[in-house]
C-alpha cells in the first residue's frame, strides 16, 4: 500500500464518531491528529508541523470559519491547507468557506472514497508548494539559503527578540580581495571558492535556529538568535578561522596567500532599535572597519 506517513493531517470535529470514521479512511496513508474543539485545534496547529487540516464548521465554542480565519492570519499557520468537512450545505456557506481561505469544501454525509481523493489532491499540491518555497529560498550557486530567506528570517527573529527581550546578533562576512581572485584564477574557480566557503560556514553552524545565507556576490550573513555581542564575536572568530583553514590558495591576496573573510558583528538587545535595519547597519559599519584595519579580522 502507498503509505505516506510523512504527511500529518489534523481532523477537527466535535463528534467522536465522525473523528473515528475519518481517521479510519486516512490512517493507512497519513499520520492523523484529532481535535474535538477549536481551541485544541489551534494549539496543535501552532505547535506542530501540519500538512492539512480537515475542519468541521459547526463546533462548540469557536466555529470552523473562525478557526480558519485565525490560521490564515498567522504567518506560522497560514500555509496549512484547510478542507471544510461540514453538514452546512448551502451555496452561501460554501462560498464563505473559500472566501476565508479554505482550499476545498466537502459536505456531509460524505463518501469515504471522495474524501480520500480530495485529501490526496491537497497533499499533492502542498508538497509541490513546499518544494517551490524551498527552491525559491535557496541560492542557485551555493545551494545555501539566499537573501529572500534571510529577509524573512531577520524580520521574524527581530520581532521574536523584542517579544522575549533577548539579544539578536548578525554577522556580515565578505571575502577579502575576491575581485583579485577572479582576475587571477578565473570566474569558474571563483564560483568553486564561493561554494567551498558557503559549505564551511554551514558546517560550522551549531544551532538549528542559526541561519547562514548568501546575500549576493561574495557576501554572506549569519543570523544568531539569542546571542549577545560577546557570544557573537566568539562565533565570528570560529567562522573566520574555518575559512582560513580551508587554505584555498589566493596568491595575490594579503595579508595571507589564502582566501580569507572579514566579518562585521552587530547585536541588538530588546528595543534598542525599532527596526532590524539598525542591526544590519551596525554589522555593515563593523565590516567596513574590519576591511579598513587590514582584512581577515572581526570588528564589532
Ligand atoms: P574587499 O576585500 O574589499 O572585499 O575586495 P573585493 O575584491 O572582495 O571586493 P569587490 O566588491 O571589489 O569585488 C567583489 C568581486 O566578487 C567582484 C566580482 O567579480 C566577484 N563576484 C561576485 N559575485 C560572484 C560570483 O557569483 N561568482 C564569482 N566567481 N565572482 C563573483
Ligand atoms: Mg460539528
Ligand atoms: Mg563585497
Ligand atoms: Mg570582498
Amino acid at each position: 500500500m502507498d503509505k505516506r506517513m510523512d504527511y500529518t493531517i489534523l481532523v477537527v470535529d466535535d463528534s467522536p464518531e465522525n473523528l473515528d470514521l475519518i481517521k479510519n479512511i486516512l490512517e493507512p496513508y497519513y499520520t492523523i491528529k484529532v481535535a474535538l474543539h477549536g481551541e485544541l485545534a489551534l494549539q496543535i496547529a501552532r505547535k506542530q508541523k501540519l500538512d492539512l487540516i480537515l475542519l468541521d464548521i459547526m463546533l462548540e465554542g469557536i466555529s470552523g470559519y473562525e478557526i480558519c480565519r485565525l490560521l490564515k492570519s498567522d504567518d506560522e499557520t497560514r500555509n496549512i491547507p484547510v478542507i471544510f468537512l461540514t453538514a452546512k450545505r448551502s451555496e452561501a456557506d460554501e462560498v464563505q468557506g473559500f472566501k476565508i481561505g479554505g482550499s476545498d469544501y466537502i459536505t456531509k454525509p460524505f463518501s469515504p472514497a471522495i474524501v480520500l481523493a480530495r485529501v490526496k489532491m491537497q497533499i499533492h499540491l502542498k508538497a509541490k508548494t513546499d518544494l517551490l518555497e524551498m527552491l525559491a529560498s535557496l541560492d542557485g550557486l551555493t545551494e545555501i539559503p539566499n537573501r529572500r530567506a534571510f529577509d524573512t528570517a531577520i524580520d521574524r527573529q527581530f520581532n521574536q527578540a523584542k517579544r522575549t527581550v533577548t539579544p539578536l546578533s548578525l554577522l556580515i562576512l565578505d571575502i577579502d580581495n575576491f575581485k583579485l581572485f577572479n582576475d587571477h584564477y578565473g570566474h569558474p574557480l571563483g564560483d568553486d571558492c564561493l561554494r567551498r566557503v558557503a559549505k564551511s560556514l554551514i558546517n560550522q553552524t551549531q544551532r538549528a535556529e542559526d541561519l547562514v545565507a548568501r546575500m549576493g556576490g561574495e557576501e554572506f550573513v549569519i543570523l544568531l538568535p539569542n546571542t549577545d555581542n560577546t557570544g557573537a564575536t566568539m562565533r565570528a572568530e570560529q567562522y573566520r578561522a574555518a575559512v582560513e583553514q580551508l587554505k584555498i590558495h589566493h596568491a595575490v591576496s594579503s595579508p595571507l596567500p589564502y582566501v580569507t573573510v572579514s566579518i562585521g558583528v552587530g547585536t541588538v538587545i530588546a528595543s534598542t532599535h525599532d527596526h532590524f535595519s539598525g542591526l544590519i547597519k551596525a554589522a555593515d559599519n563593523a565590516l567596513y572597519q574590519a576591511k579598513h584595519q587590514g582584512r581577515n579580522r572581526i570588528c564589532c
